[in-house]
């Protein structure tokens, strides 16, 4: 076998909930593909970033954040889509927040399937003062679990991703590549554009408001480069719906505004967005809408 063959392979980024696997899908990616916010829960469905090096492409596939509490049907599709999305891969990079490892890590390491590698991604050490206290956590990983190597990065500075898609390359079985050099992500437009404005509604709103909230595109076409894209952001209750949009729409407007620029961003090109709000109690048990919107 030699060193130096190509290596291709599809890899799962699981952890428990908002520890940073987003962001370290989008690092490593280059691109924003992967919506991120500082709450809990912000993934719902599985998002794929290519990754293309000349002697590796990895396929990483982004899963929501494992929970230990699921309530709707929501939740329960979105755990078994973490269970689903370890199963078929080559290996596993299991992402842990630094600097220390909780109930809901454990559980997560109670997923993954003896068959599969798997790499510790330790994250967000750019919060962590002194590095000797990384040690001890190592330590209680390695009493847990055996992993093929435990990689201290940062997604939010880029440190030790290097160092992690080396560890990773040996996990990949030798083959050429599956796809373009310049193929990012297997998300439609449509997707990531409802993503993108999804994300705006966890970093713009309240509290609760972004979990009892959806994105649907109800129309996407492209003319001579421009983008025209209407969605609808459906909301739970209707006492919802003027909080989303705010005193005399500014809220909305600004929601709308930054998701627009981000789709500009990663389309190249500019977008014509126009956003309504709408009132649908009880989608998130509702099989047929979390269909449409990706969740199974
Ligand atoms: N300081 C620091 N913050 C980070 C780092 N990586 C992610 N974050 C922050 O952690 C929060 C959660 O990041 P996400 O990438 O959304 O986390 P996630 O694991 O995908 O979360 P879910 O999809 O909700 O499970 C965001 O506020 C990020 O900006 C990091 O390396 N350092
Ligand atoms: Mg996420």
């Amino acid at each position: 076998m030699s060193g130096d063959a190509h290596r291709a392979g599809h890899l799962a980024i699981v952890g428990r909930p908002n520890v940073g696997k987003s962001s370290l899908l989008n690092r490593m990616v280059g691109q924003k593909i992967s919506i991120t916010s500082r709450r809990p829960q912000t993934t719902r469905q599985r998002i794929i970033g290519i990754v293309t090096r000349p002697d590796a492409q990895y396929v990483f596939v982004d899963t929501p954040g494992f929970q230990t509490r699921h309530g709707s049907t929501m939740n329960r599709l979105m755990n078994r889509s973490v269970t689903r999305s370890i199963s078929d891969v080559d290996a596993v990079v299991w992402v842990v927040e630094a600097p220390r490892l909780t109930a809901e890590d454990r559980a997560v390491f109670g997923l993954l399937r003896p068959d599969i590698p798997f790499v510790v991604a330790l994250n967000k050490i750019d919060s962590v003062g002194n590095k000797n206290e990384l040690l001890p956590l190592m330590q209680d990983i390695e009493a847990l679990a055996r992993p093929a190597a435990i990689i201290p990065v940062s997604a939010k500075t880029g440190s030790g991703i290097d160092g992690l898609l080396a560890v990773l390359r040996p996990l990949l079985p030798e083959q050429e590549v599956m796809y373009g050099e310049d193929e990012v992500t297997t998300a439609s437009e449509r997707t990531l554009a409802a993503e993108l404005l999804r994300e705006k509604l966890f970093r713009l709103l309240g509290e609760e408001l972004p979990y009892s909230a959806l994105v649907e595109i109800e129309k996407f076409e492209t003319v001579n480069g421009l983008r025209r894209i209407h969605a609808g952001i459906i909301v739970d209750k209707p006492g919802h719906k003027g909080i989303v949009i705010g005193k005399g729409g500014a809220k909305l407007k600004e929601i709308a505004s930054q998701a627009r620029a981000d789709m500009e961003r990663l389309f190249g090109g500019k977008v014509f967005l126009e956003v309504w709000v709408k009132v649908k109690s009880g989608w998130a048990d509702d099989p047929g809408v979390l269909r449409r919107s990706g969740i199974d």
